[in-house]
């Protein structure tokens, strides 16, 4: 048995986490459930995650993470080769601590509300409305992102780290990729490199079919 488990699901926040698992060799067993759909998925993930969320990792010692972005900057700090985030000493730390967490509060959790935007206490009729809206700070938040990165063939620079996985992932997500490509131009060239890596074409065909 792979010493990691992965509760994760195709075209979701886990396949950033499978992404950063493939290009540091590390074997995991994947559960798979979309939990913003299947009730049995969500049953699933419970007894490890109450929120009902993925991806959540299961580590060699029975310790469980969850958030998408500690996760990915816990493998990539943990491993040196490849290096897939800037050293504590490195000038771009600051950044790519800023830029992961930004992803995952200003855009990641905005999601949260749109399997069933009774969560935020309006009804279902509201739904079109909501989801629009939330479409509409999505892109607002990827072209405040895009405005501030000067990338290089990677958004930190020339070396690829897990922010590029992050975002090639979730901006899969809606206002989906046409219009992340529109808003965030700049970013949007660094992903196409990022989907196009060998390393893991085969996963993003797989779990973005
Ligand atoms: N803060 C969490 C958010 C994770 C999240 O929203 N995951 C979605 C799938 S992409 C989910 O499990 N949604 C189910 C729900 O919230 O009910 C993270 O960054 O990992």
């Amino acid at each position: 048995m792979p010493p990691l488990t992965l509760y994760g699901a195709e075209a979701s926040g886990s396949v950033a986490v499978e992404a950063a698992l493939t290009l540091l060799g590390l074997p995991y067993r994947l559960v798979e459930g979309a939990t913003w759909a299947e009730p049995e998925a969500r049953e699933r993930v419970a007894p490890v995650n109450a929120m009902r969320q993925i991806p959540t990792l299961v580590l060699a010692s029975g310790e469980v993470m969850t958030e998408s972005a500690a996760i990915l900057i816990y493998l990539a700090d943990g491993h040196a080769e490849p290096r897939l985030a800037p050293a504590l000493d490195d000038p771009r730390r600051a950044a790519f601590l800023r830029w992961m967490l930004y992803v995952s509060s200003a855009i990641y959790a905005l999601h949260w509300i749109k399997p069933d935007v009774t969560r935020i206490g309006v009804p279902p009729s509201a739904r079109d409305a909501v989801v629009a809206a939330v479409h509409d700070r999505i892109a607002f938040c990827w072209a405040h992102m895009d405005r501030q990165l000067t990338p290089g063939r990677f958004l930190l620079g020339e070396s690829l780290t897990v922010l590029d996985l992050y975002v090639a992932t979730v901006s899969r997500f809606g206002p989906w990729r046409p219009r992340f490509t529109e808003v965030a131009p700049g970013m949007a060239a660094v992903v196409r490199r990022v989907d196009e890596d060998p390393r893991l074409a085969a996963l993003w065909a797989a779990r973005f079919p």
